[in-house]
């Protein structure tokens, strides 16, 4: 939920107007919308060779995965690895948008231990995945969209730590 939406259905569930704070708070997310919306194309775009890159670097440092006996040998595993990589830059892309870790948090961090943890995946190792994206994206955004767009994929990581 955006800042906007949610600062609404508070209000109205106290039947108030939105306070000075809410609107200060709604003000700062519409100034930062041309920023957050340049982030979330650029990270849209480049989306393929972000998570290719980021899965190289992972695969270096982590051989263990894709070697026999590791979560993600195989094409097929290989390939659900990076997929399940896309979603989280997906998810990102949606906490950019809104403003908000919410949407992460609810479609993708929720149980996320137990599910890593009953597929035999190592949590960390996708943590690891996610801050590789981080490192790739950063490259491609200027110094200060980076830093905008590291929150989310920090918010993502701490959650898997
Ligand atoms: C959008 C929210 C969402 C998420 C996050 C998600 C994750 C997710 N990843 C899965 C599997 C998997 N995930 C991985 C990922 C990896 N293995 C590794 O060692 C690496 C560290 C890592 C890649 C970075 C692998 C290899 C599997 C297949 C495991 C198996 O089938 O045994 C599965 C099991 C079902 C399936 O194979 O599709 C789910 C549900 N699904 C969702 O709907």
């Amino acid at each position: 939920m955006s800042i906007v939406t949610k600062s609404i259905v508070n209000a109205d569930a106290e039947a108030r107007y939105l306070s000075p704070g809410e609107l200060d708070r709604i003000k700062v997310f519409i100034k930062s919308a041309q920023s957050r919306l340049r982030i979330a194309s650029i990270l849209t775009e480049n989306r393929e060779s972000i998570v290719k890159r980021a899965a190289q670097q992972l695969f270096q440092e982590r051989t263990d995965i894709v070697s026999p006996g590791g979560n993600a040998y195989g094409e097929e595993m290989t390939a659900t690895c990076l997929r399940d990589m896309d979603y989280y830059l997906r998810l990102i892309t949606y906490g950019v948008v809104a403003g908000d870790v919410s949407p992460i948090e609810e479609i993708g961090l929720v149980g996320v231990r137990e599910m890593y943890s009953s597929l035999g995946t190592s949590i960390s190792a996708v943590a690891q995945s996610v801050r590789a994206m981080k490192a790739v994206a950063s490259s491609l955004l200027s110094s200060e969209d980076s830093t905008e767009a590291s929150f989310y994929f920090d918010h993502t990581i701490g959650a898997m730590q």
